[in-house]
């Protein structure tokens, strides 16, 4: 239980001059503008120690009230790979033929995705990304709050940091996947929240060709 206040210490950034941080910025958008969702893996392998590195700064992420209330999974053993696979592909299968609406459907269409999902197999890590409503504290459940923005979050800083180190993910949502709790043997308080391959682009990858919305699309400056 948190019942004192966390001691203030000083803070402070770099300074950094106005024209560096016009480099920067632009260099930092050029970087993550080359991001894609990356549907063909390579099996080449991916060190444990990069993994961690790339969760140690999702989870650098704000959260409500400072509770980080995620657990990373990363799995590489090959049979957990397959039971996940086979279990994604059986739920994406009733997704395809009878969950989804033909909006949905039409809306996919253009990114040619189906109910196969070989890439659970063949990347080299599965990231599984749970989130915790609640946990227990010295016999006590603590609530945590803003679960779901505090977990976005943490996902996004998880894939800037994939992206970052030259390596490509794809944020798969199978549905429902409760599935993943049972297979990874995760507690009541835990529930699936993103599943993440991570790993190198297979050598003949090919990503849909599409174009991002515009400035004007997505900002409103009022002055
Ligand atoms: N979960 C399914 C369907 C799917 C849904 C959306 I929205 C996507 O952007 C992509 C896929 C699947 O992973 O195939």
């Amino acid at each position: 239980m948190q019942d004192s206040h966390y001691p203030h210490i000083p803070y402070s950034q770099p300074e950094i001059y106005a024209e560096e941080q016009l480099t920067r910025s632009r260099d930092f958008l050029q970087l993550m503008e080359q991001r894609r969702s990356v549907r063909f893996f390579s099996d080449k392998p991916v060190s444990k120690e990069l993994m961690e590195n790339l969760v140690m700064t999702a989870s650098s992420a704000p959260s409500g009230a400072h509770k980080q209330p995620w657990t990373f999974v990363l799995v590489s053993n090959p049979d957990l790979k397959k039971q996940i696979r086979e279990a994604a592909e059986k739920e994406e299968y009733e997704s395809y033929h009878h969950r989804m609406t033909e909006e949905w459907l039409r809306d996919l269409a253009p990114i040619g995705t189906d109910w196969h999902k070989p890439f659970l197999e063949i990347a080299p890590w599965l990231v599984i990304v749970f989130k915790k409503a609640w946990e227990e504290v010295g016999g006590e459940k603590h609530k945590n709050y803003y679960v779901n923005e505090s977990v976005g979050l943490a996902c996004g800083f998880f894939l800037a940091a994939v992206h970052q180190a030259g390596l490509a993910a794809l944020t798969h949502t199978p549905s429902p996947m409760d599935f993943l709790s049972r297979i990874l043997d995760r507690p009541a308080n835990e529930r699936p929240f993103l599943l993440i391959p991570v790993g190198y682009p297979a050598q003949d990858c090919t990503v849909p060709d599409l174009k991002r919305k515009g400035l004007d699309e997505v900002m409103v400056i009022r002055t």
